[in-house]
């Protein structure tokens, strides 16, 4: 390709440095920079009138608001969750003493098939967190039905699903926690960021003095809490993002048609298709290449794009299970792990945000066309 510059699967989208350097005049008068100042307050309101959710608990990060999230329910024992996501998911298990129970995922969009959950439920379970992978929801409902049937809770993992809707109503909605990443990779970011979402004031309280140490008050310590908390420049940051939030989302929902327009017809190519009734946020494209019908392997096709200057990633590989931290427990085993084991050596996904350009994405598509033949 032309393009001297590599492409990369994300390239963060920054507020109006104009408009910044306002909201920094502000904090430099106010000399308020952390601990809950006025811009995270604002934040954390807008944030969740905008996402429609009823309390938002803002976060220095995604995986500080799960390992949060698991000491706020006061998670134990055994937690049920997916292979196939950042390793951060099962990594928070890990900080909170939790053994990592894996379930295979659906052979669609790789979310955890909720079929497989109930076979793998023991006295020791206490919760669930699935991945919305991709920002493609989990079946929620299913989710969320068998955790009341045996009183588990759920944390779901939405680092990926900034503003997903089902139905018109916030998929972070469902289960007893959700918690949200904003990171600069992500599609709303605040650079470094995350956060809780909850749907009662009582639970609120008790995250925000885990995110502060676990002060109630200046002199009473509720419990071992950790710093997690949000600064002011960020939170300042995130008000101005959630101006052009959404037409972002219009710009990578042309992108992810645009793909699939120019894919649809490659022989050995599957890309994810929008769901009925879900409003997605086009967080990711990825493909699946399938050896046996496309002449290349899914790491040729890797190399040969990023020869050609187009650096997709491998979300999510290897799976989770296969880190030495986790090959030994006893659902890490690939024939438990089937699916999630062919999904694994499958995926690329393709570089998608709004600054990208359509004959770059002609280009990449071109490129992929061209080696199947
Ligand atoms: N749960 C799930 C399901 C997650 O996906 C994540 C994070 C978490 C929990 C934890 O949330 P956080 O604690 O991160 O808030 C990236 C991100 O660092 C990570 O946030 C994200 N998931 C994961 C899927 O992707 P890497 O190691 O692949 O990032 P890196 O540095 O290789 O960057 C990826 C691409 O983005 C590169 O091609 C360069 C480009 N990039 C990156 C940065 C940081 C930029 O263009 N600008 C930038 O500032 O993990």
């Amino acid at each position: 390709m032309e393009n001297k510059k590599p492409i990369l699967i994300s390239s963060p989208i920054l507020p109006d440095l104009d408009e910044f350097v306002e909201s920094l005049k502000v904090i430099w008068e106010r000399k308020w920079l952390t601990n809950n100042g006025e811009f995270h307050q604002e934040f954390e309101k807008k944030l969740a009138a905008y996402l429609g959710v009823e309390y938002v608990s803002l976060f220095s990060n995604g995986t500080l608001a799960l390992i949060s999230a698991l000491q706020a329910l006061r998670i134990t024992g055994e937690v049920i969750t997916t292979p196939y996501s950042f390793v951060a998911t099962t990594h928070a298990l890990y900080w909170n003493s939790i053994k990592p129970v894996f379930v295979d995922i659906d052979p669609v969009y790789g979310n955890i098939d909720p079929l497989k959950i109930e076979a793998a439920i023991t006295p020791k379970t206490t919760a669930i967190m699935p991945v919305h992978v991709y920002g493609n929801p989990a079946d929620v409902e299913k989710i969320d039905e068998i955790a009341e049937t045996y009183g588990l809770k759920v944390i779901y993992d939405a680092a990926h699903a900034f503003d997903v809707k089902k139905n018109g109503n916030s998929i972070l909605n469902f289960g007893d926690l959700s918690i949200l990443s904003f990171h600069a990779t992500k599609t709303f970011n605040t650079i470094e960021g995350g956060a809780i979402i909850c749907q009662d004031a009582k639970t609120k309280k008790r995250i925000d003095y885990l995110k502060n140490f676990g002060f109630s008050d200046e002199v009473t310590v509720v419990a071992p809490g950790i710093n997690a908390k949000m600064n002011e420049v960020q939170s300042a940051y995130g008000l101005l993002q959630l101006k052009s939030y959404e037409k972002q989302t219009e710009e990578r929902q042309e992108i992810a048609r645009t793909y699939c327009e120019l894919l649809e017809d490659v022989k050995g190519i599957r890309c994810l298709h929008d769901i009925d009734g879900i409003k997605h946020n086009y967080a990711y494209f990825p493909i699946f290449v399938d050896a046996q019908k496309y002449p290349l392997t899914r790491d040729e096709l890797y190399q040969k794009l990023k020869e050609h200057g187009i650096h997709g990633r491998r979300y999510f590989y290897p799976l989770i299970s296969e880190f030495p931290t986790y090959r030994g427990l006893p659902s890490s085993n690939p024939d438990n792990l089937k699916i999630a084991s062919k999904m694994t050596n499958q995926v690329i996904c393709l570089p998608i945000y709004p600054d990208l350009k359509l004959n770059t994405i002609r280009a990449i598509a071109r490129i992929i066309t061209d080696l199947s033949v």
